[in-house]
């Protein structure tokens, strides 16, 4: 009987998925690097979520490493370069949780534009009919910037259509499938023109902090940040500066810069609402996401082509 292929997997996946990876796999738990001990020469592929990516210091203890099947878009948190020296192939969960993900973009605008967390405390409170109930705002007529414009910028133009907005993009080049949208080269300028700015860019070097205090500025008072890309696009503390002092209106955030940390000056601000990176956590994309993992990693080691490759 051929022996089974070892995985680690970075992050924990539902029991589902270990199950079924399980028959031609046999599945490890990342724990500590320490805890690793030989089984590290043995292991030959990884499964690890976009947040989680795989740290290098990791990615060195193991020699054998062929593959690195992600739970998720993002490879922000993976060494590429160090994958090509060694010839480290890598796959991602594309294609499948856009809309999950542009869902949670919308979710999050209707959610501080229409003031509904906030309006859930209210109630909660027993302020109803003691305290007057605060107006929030219109979205019909509000200009969406959406900076980042692949898959999830486009699933989330294609909703914000439907609420009769006017949109437009900040993006590394301008987009040839979508004419219809206009495309700003310089994100300051989306900002100055937007109502609302949702971030979709990838993370990494090249977005990290790309939304600063002058962006928040541009945004300006009557304005809102939604972030469903990665925390380290934002500068944390001058957000909470510019929901504090009124320099944007509000914001709606599904990720941070130092995950599952979230800075406490978030709690005690009216004027944004929080989620636990999540925007892919349903049902049904978890289940779509698992599969095309464990795919990715048979494909590899049948000696197939991957099926949705990054290198
Ligand atoms: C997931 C993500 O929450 O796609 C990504 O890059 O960050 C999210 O979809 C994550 O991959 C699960 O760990």
């Amino acid at each position: 009987m051929a022996s089974k292929t070892d995985i680690l997997m970075i992050d924990p996946m539902p029991e589902s998925f270990n199950e079924q990876l399980g028959t031609p796999f046999r599945l490890h738990q990342f724990i500590s690097i320490e805890a690793l001990g030989p089984l590290a020469e043995r292991i030959e592929g990884v499964t690890t979520g976009g947040g989680s990516g795989l740290p290098r210091a990791i990615m060195d203890r193991l020699p054998n490493l062929k593959v690195i099947s992600v739970n998720g878009v993002g490879i922000d948190k993976i060494d590429l370069d160090e994958c090509g020296r060694r010839g480290i192939r890598l796959a991602t969960a594309q294609g499948v949780l856009s809309d999950d993900v542009a869902d949670m973009a919308i979710g999050l605008m209707l959610d501080v534009v229409r003031g509904i967390s906030c309006n859930d405390r209210f109630v909660r409170a027993g302020k109803w009919g003691h305290e007057p109930v605060v107006n929030s705002w219109t979205i019909k007529g509000k200009k969406l910037g959406i900076a980042g414009f692949g898959h999830i910028g486009k699933a989330v133009a294609k909703r914000a259509a439907s609420f009769d907005m006017a949109i437009a993009y900040f993006s590394s080049r301008q987009q040839t499938d979508t004419p219809q949208y206009p495309f700003y080269p310089e994100l300051r300028v989306l900002a100055d023109w937007a109502d609302v700015l949702v971030l979709c860019v990838s993370g990494g070097a090249r977005s990290f902090h790309m939304v600063d205090r002058s962006i928040l500025e541009a945004l300006g008072p009557k304005g809102f940040l939604i972030n469903v890309a990665r925390g380290s696009v934002v500068d944390e503390e001058a957000l909470i500066e510019a929901l504090r002092d009124n320099t944007i209106r509000g914001a709606g955030l599904d990720v941070f810069a130092n995950e599952p940390h979230v800075p406490e000056a978030f709690y005690g601000l009216d004027n944004v609402v929080l989620q636990s990176h999540r925007a892919t956590s349903t049902v049904e994309t978890r289940q779509a996401m698992g599969r095309l993992v464990f795919d990715n990693l048979a494909a590899f080691f049948q000696g197939k082509p991957l099926l949705t490759p990054v290198l």
